[in-house]
């Protein structure tokens, strides 16, 4: 039996769109951290089928089963169970799918002693689901061509950034990621100027990090989720993520940044509001939110390590 964890990351430069070809390859090159506290865990071990449980239920997940096979064409891989588990709401917004597919992959590559490293681990894990390329590397991570597996951009020593999420909805997403991002290339009047501006907003996110420069980061990370958000809603039928607590936390994030607390928002395919923040300002910005009517939860994260084996029982099978 194997045992992987990996964590959710969170994009501050957002994918939300494919090219046109085979390999699950985004649009535009896309930025992001990776968050600690929150962790998906996953056990393979030998079966005679395949079986998978997620969150103690038995499940059949499409992409799971799509992505073993795929695996399996090129690499001799026998019948697994795989049972996997999340510490945090799942399919609601906090990219399940990443640390999913990232815990799935780092486990059957040490089980099954395929020996990859962990660009070619992102590679494949960007076929389950492109998120999950940059749940294979801590700290800040691109996702950048020609080869679209992530690379580790810098370090979470080189800018120790907190995140505090407000959860304003447990449930999970009506409209998944690859369907609303396939419905939004139809036909969102966007899309195009979306594509096109994808690669100004991860130099620039880039050169904030790189000088740690918190305005400039805080800038173009929320015109980025905006941007996509844009997308989302003028995709037919509209893809509304947002609630009232969703609006609420956006407006009291800016009330803070004007106050002078270093914090931004950012939202994914999902109503929940992860706040960026100076370590400074964490604690403050969490008591903001938590005091907000429809946020049910916060959670507090740094940011997290790499995708890694954390029990491996498989020499002594
Ligand atoms: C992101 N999201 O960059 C963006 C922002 C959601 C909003 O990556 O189709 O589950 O499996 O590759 O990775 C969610 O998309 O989609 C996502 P697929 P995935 O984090």
């Amino acid at each position: 039996m194997t045992v992987a964890l990996a964590h959710p990351n969170i994009a501050l430069v957002k994918y939300w769109g494919k090219q046109d070809k085979p390999g699950n390859i985004p649009a535009t090159p896309n930025l992001s951290i990776t968050l600690s506290e929150l962790v998906t865990r996953t056990e393979v071990e030998e079966h005679d089928s395949d079986e998978l449980w997620l969150n103690g239920e038995p499940s059949n997940d499409a992409k799971v089963m799509r992505f073993l096979a795929a695996l399996r064409n090129r690499y001799p891989i026998g019948y697994l169970k795989i049972t996997s588990s999340n510490n945090f709401p799942t399919g609601a917004g906090l990219a399940s799918s990443a640390s999913g597919f990232a815990a799935l992959m780092t486990a059957i590559n040490s089980h099954a002693r395929l020996g990859l490293n962990a660009e070619i681990m992102s590679e494949w894990a960007r076929q389950g689901s492109a998120s999950a390329a940059r749940s294979m590397f801590a700290g800040y991570v691109a996702l950048v061509p020609p080869l679209w597996r992530a690379q580790a951009f810098a370090p979470a020593s080189h800018w120790p950034l907190q995140v505090v999420v407000a959860v304003t909805s447990h449930a999970a997403k009506a409209v998944s990621s690859t369907r609303g991002m396939e419905l939004s290339r139809r036909t969102s009047p966007f899309y195009g100027s979306w594509l096109r501006a994808g690669g100004d907003d991860f130099a620039a996110a880039s050169d904030a990090i790189n000088n740690r420069d918190f305005a400039a980061l805080a800038e173009v990370a929320e015109l980025s989720c905006l941007k996509m958000h844009s997308v989302m809603l003028t995709t037919r039928p509209t893809l509304a993520y947002w609630n009232q607590a969703t609006v609420a936390a956006m407006q009291t994030v800016r009330d803070l940044r004007s106050q002078g607390c270093g914090v931004f928002f950012t939202i994914d395919a999902g109503p929940q509001v992860k706040a960026v923040c100076l370590p400074e300002d964490a604690e403050r910005v969490a008591a903001a939110l938590a005091g907000i009517d429809g946020v049910q939860q916060i959670l507090r994260c740094g940011l997290g390590e790499a995708a890694h084996v954390v029990d491996d029982h498989a020499v002594d099978a």
